[in-house]
């Protein structure tokens, strides 16, 4: 087992890894930007060290430092998180060719799940069902226009290099097919330089349905079920659930062997994600899979029981996976809110400070991962993610109302935040029933809110900000806040007035 991990990145995830390290007895080795000098992840670790300026590419992103950290410190093992290097073949690389282990899949995986085309061909070869489309990138308006023609509008235009929403156009008829793949080509190349594009038929309303899976070194795969990701708003997913509740066994039963068979196909290891649309009669097609520990694992530590960061470390240090598939049940259902800075009644405008007051939720069936505490500070230079809740229950229904407590226990003064989005979206009648798709926060869904949210949203505000002042009240501290506190009301009055 490994002595020593350095964590290459920060907030939520780098305090989950730092937890897992912890419990393993395995060293912590934190890395932190200038706006990270006392963040959690930076005071949690075992050691941690500063590497730059807080722009991430001046930091978390420098790949040469990074490395160069982990041999330096001893390290013997590189826990990537999710994003900055967690799918980048280039950096993996650089780790094969050293002694240091990177905790997660080949660099020839991540290459190839990289482009989308090749994903596609390896996927249709193995009999796991794509979106029909093309296979090869296509070279032509002409070729595109037959394609187009064959499979039926409307269609996607999609990067190779692309993913997770990037790089992608719709056209409803073949007047459209000229200009649009002019236009896409041309993004592609800049966005990722490569023009690469390909055809994808459009699967209408689709749900988002992903499957867990993990491979050892040795060849073993199990999948850990299913998780339902539809709530999303311009491909930032909100809320995140497990088991789904559209998936029934039959199904459950063919996407999970699916996705075990596109895992085998390209010789993975360690945790990863397969990604499908799933339309309203249950067909599924592959989409992408995504090579890295996922924001939501959580719900599905929930429901199986497992510890996904021990057993990523378990892994990769060798070890054969530590269960097999027989011994995996779904227990219950977890659901997950994404707790975000930002402004849903102004566009979702992130918003940054200082947390002035920080009280998350606890008791029964509540878990809460966050990078943040009192006194922490919000910037504009990385995701406005405050935090992630997450909630089990043995049955949807309670799980709801477990995530409805949860979010009315929560206080955080000083930023506004989507929590009271969040509870409207949870409390929604089709979301109570399990009838939604991707397209559910869409502009009649915000146009409701608004007409219903005015009133409530001000009693929220309201409600903060009068635990807020009785706690500053009665600090004995009180006269040192005061700078502080002149700042917090102002930010009230700006949401009161908006
Ligand atoms: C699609 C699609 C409909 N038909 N492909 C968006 C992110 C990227 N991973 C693929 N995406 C989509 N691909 C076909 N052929 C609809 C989407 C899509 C979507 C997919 C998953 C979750 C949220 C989404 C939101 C908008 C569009």
């Amino acid at each position: 087992m490994f002595k020593k991990i350095l964590i290459a990145n920060r907030g939520e995830i780098a305090v989950r890894v730092i937890r897992a390290c912890r419990e393993l007895g395995i060293k912590s080795a934190a890395i932190y930007s200038d706006a990270d000098k006392t963040s959690l992840h930076t005071r949690l670790s075992d050691e941690s060290y500063y590497i730059g300026l807080s722009p991430a590419h001046e930091s978390y992103l420098n790949k040469e430092k990074i490395i160069q950290l982990a041999k330096e410190i001893g390290a013997d093992a590189v826990h990537p998180g999710y994003g900055f290097f967690s799918e980048n073949a280039e950096f993996i690389k650089a780790l094969e060719k050293s002694k240091v282990t990177f905790i997660g899949p080949s660099s020839k995986s991540v290459a190839l799940m990289g482009s989308k085309t090749e994903a596609r061909k390896l996927m249709a070869k193995n009999n796991v069902s794509i979106v029909p489309g093309t296979i090869e990138p296509i070279k032509s308006v002409k070729g595109g226009l037959k394609i187009s023609e064959e499979i039926g509008y409307p269609v996607l235009l999609k990067a190779a290099a692309g993913g997770g929403g990037k790089g992608m156009r719709y056209i409803s008829s073949s007047d459209e097919f000229e200009s649009a793949f002019e236009a896409t080509k041309r993004e592609a190349l800049k966005a990722f330089a490569n023009d690469e594009i390909y055809i994808e038929k459009y699967i209408e309303n689709p749900r988002h349905i992903e499957v867990q899976v993990f491979g050892d070194m040795q060849g073993n795969y199990v999948h850990l079920f299913e998780r339902e990701c539809s709530i999303q708003r311009r491909h930032q997913k909100i809320i995140e659930e497990a088991p789904s509740s559209f998936v029934d066994n039959l199904t459950r039963e063919k996407i999970t062997s699916a996705a075990i068979a596109a895992a085998k196909a390209c010789n993975y290891f360690n945790a990863g994600t397969v990604e499908f649309l799933m339309d309203s009669k249950k067909n599924f097609y592959f989409l992408e899979m995504n090579t890295r520990l996922q924001v939501e694992h959580p719900v599905t530590e929930f429901i199986t029981g497992l510890d996904l960061v021990k057993e990523q470390i378990s892994v990769a240090s060798g070890n054969n996976l530590s269960f097999k598939q027989n011994d995996l049940k779904i227990n219950g259902h977890a659901l997950e809110c994404r707790i975000y800075a930002e402004d849903p009644s102004n566009n979702f405008l992130p918003s940054t400070g200082l947390i002035l007051h920080y009280v998350s939720p606890s008791g029964p069936g509540i878990r809460v991962d966050s990078g943040f505490d009192n006194g922490s500070q919000i910037t504009v230079h990385y995701d406005p993610l405050i935090s992630k809740l997450i909630c089990w229950s043995d049955n949807r229904e309670s799980a709801i109302e477990r995530m409805l407590r949860a979010l009315s226990e929560y206080v955080i003064g000083g930023l506004i935040t989507n929590i009271s989005f969040l509870k409207s979206v949870i409390a929604h009648p089709s979301f109570r029933k399990g009838e939604f798709d991707i397209n559910f926060l869409n502009d009649d869904f915000m146009n409701s809110l608004k007409k219903l949210d005015k009133t409530k949203n001000i009693k929220e505000i309201e409600r903060v900000s009068a635990i807020f002042a009785a706690i500053l009240k009665s600090k004995s501290s009180f006269n040192n806040l005061r700078a502080k506190q002149t700042d917090s009301v102002n930010r009230w009055q700006e949401q009161i007035h908006e």
